[in-house]
């Protein structure tokens, strides 16, 4: 009886401890391969979670000085969103973005971050690390197939994006099972005893 038990609480804590899955579009080289001078939509997995990626206003474009849209024959920033450029991305699977991570974000500068329909602004002052551009501690639901959309508020804005951490939460419906399974060992436990 103790060995079925066990076997039952392991398996559900490995469901619930999955690692985070970073698109980090300034340091994967594979990643901003794929993505370079494309408008998409570009798939690519990391770690059996699939991303769609699509360039809004020009193309998605990696320098030195970071990841953005370069707009057809404009002086934007290549290397950024500037207004009238967005970054849209999809899931093939539900997902929690958990960090963010950014590149030239200035004092008074906003990025919004649109889930479907609900806009996410981000404020240089919400940056927890002001210095790398980044932000954690995030809890941002994304349901399999919903665009996530990055764009800068304002017109004056240039910021780059270099990399979205997203995690993927354990079926509800297993760990239901998980639980259901102890409570009956915990019951023929209890009805055993009776005997
Ligand atoms: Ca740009
Ligand atoms: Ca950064
Ligand atoms: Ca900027």
């Amino acid at each position: 009886m103790k060995k079925r038990v066990m076997i039952t609480a392991v398996f559900a804590v490995a469901l619930v401890t999955r690692a985070d899955v970073v698109f980090d579009f300034y340091t994967t080289a594979n990643l901003y391969g794929a993505l370079d001078e494309q408008q998409g939509p570009v798939d690519f997995t990391i770690d059996g979670v699939t991303a769609t990626f699509t360039a809004v206003g020009g193309v998605m474009n990696r320098t030195n000085s970071g990841f953005g849209i370069n707009a057809d024959g404009s002086a934007d920033t290549t290397y950024a969103l500037d207004s009238g450029e967005a970054l849209q991305v999809s899931f093939d699977q539900d997902v929690i973005i958990t960090a963010l991570d950014f590149r030239n974000f200035e004092n008074g500068e906003t990025m919004n971050v649109t889930i479907k329909d609900a806009t996410n602004p981000v404020e240089y002052n919400a940056l927890s690390n002001q210095t790398t551009d980044s932000i954690d501690g995030l809890s941002w639901s994304v349901t399999a197939g919903d665009t996530v959309d990055f764009a800068v508020a304002g017109d004056a804005n240039a910021i780059a994006l270099d990399s979205i951490t997203v995690a993927v939460p354990e079926p509800a419906v297993i760990s239901m099972l998980g639980l259901g399974g102890l409570l009956m060992l915990v019951g023929r436990r209890v009805s055993h005893k009776r005997k």
